[in-house]
């Protein structure tokens, strides 16, 4: 007796009904060389800071042509151990060396095998194209414990931004040292922006800066130096009165 299975696939079934994350930068997928101990483990190369250092890491990353919202990054680590008290934080880049702290990241329970855990930041962050930025992550001293962090065996990675250089602390931030070999593993998640028209500057609101910006291209056409894509509102390839009409009719708005 034939049996005829009818497989149905619903069509739709991949199509998700809001914006989903892209992966900017990852190196999670590639071997890991060794992982580094954060929090618990002082730098036995530096003696005097045995009993007083706590490893704290930093990795960065850098942003494409486009600006993004930061969703989520990734980190590949665990095996924590007592009550590591943990901090995560998006900083930005000081020519090359960590920088100020732009956000705090949730921190996600850090027992059990190392493996991919998703650290989110506390509030929206908006990344700016061909930017670096810096995921530090630290340990409080005195608590007592630590976790992994994998770091890879090359320097690859995929995605349109790319990885740079990582950086390591045994004194708690006091000092930091960089190196570039064996990228800390991360996969940073991001979401596109929509367009913001009127936002000259890139920073979501249309204020006196953008206009300001407008001004000083106006009268220029694209074959100009200083003529501004970004305030040629209507895409006619000039910066004109139609522009600054089109900045005026949206000066105020946030995106
Ligand atoms: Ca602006
Ligand atoms: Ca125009």
């Amino acid at each position: 007796m034939l049996r005829f299975i009818v497989i149905v696939l619903p069509a739709f079934a991949c199509v998700a009904p809001f914006a989903h994350a892209d992966v900017l930068v990852s190196n999670i997928d590639e071997p890991i060389r060794a992982s580094t101990a954060i929090g618990g483990a002082p730098n036995l190369l530096v003696p005097t800071h045995d009993n007083d250092g706590w490893y704290w890491a930093g990795q960065s990353f850098v942003t494409d042509g486009s600006s993004y919202a930061l969703d989520s990054i990734d980190v590949v680590c665990g095996d924590g151990n007592g009550v590591p008290v943990t901090y995560a934080e998006l900083r930005a880049d000081d020519a090359g060396a960590i920088g100020a702290t732009l956000m705090t990241l949730s921190v996600p329970n850090l027992f059990g095998p190392i493996g991919p855990r998703t650290f989110v930041p506390d509030a929206p962050v908006a990344l700016d194209p061909n930017t670096t930025y810096w995921l530090v992550i630290s340990a409080d001293a005195p608590a007592n414990g630590g976790f992994y962090w994998s770091y890879a065996d090359t320097g690859f990675f995929s995605g349109a931004g790319a990885l740079a250089g990582f950086a390591f602390s045994s004194d708690s931030g006091a000092l930091w040292a960089y190196g570039a070999d064996f990228p800390w593993m991360i996969r940073v998640n991001v979401a596109s922006q929509p367009p913001c028209p009127g936002d000259l500057n890139g920073d979501r609101i249309v204020d006196l800066a953008d206009l300001a910006g407008l001004l000083a291209a106006f009268g220029t056409i694209s074959t100009d130096p200083n003529f501004n894509p970004a305030a040629d509102l209507d895409l006619s390839s000039s910066i004109d009165l139609a522009d600054l009409a089109g900045l005026l009719a949206v000066f105020g708005a946030s995106c």
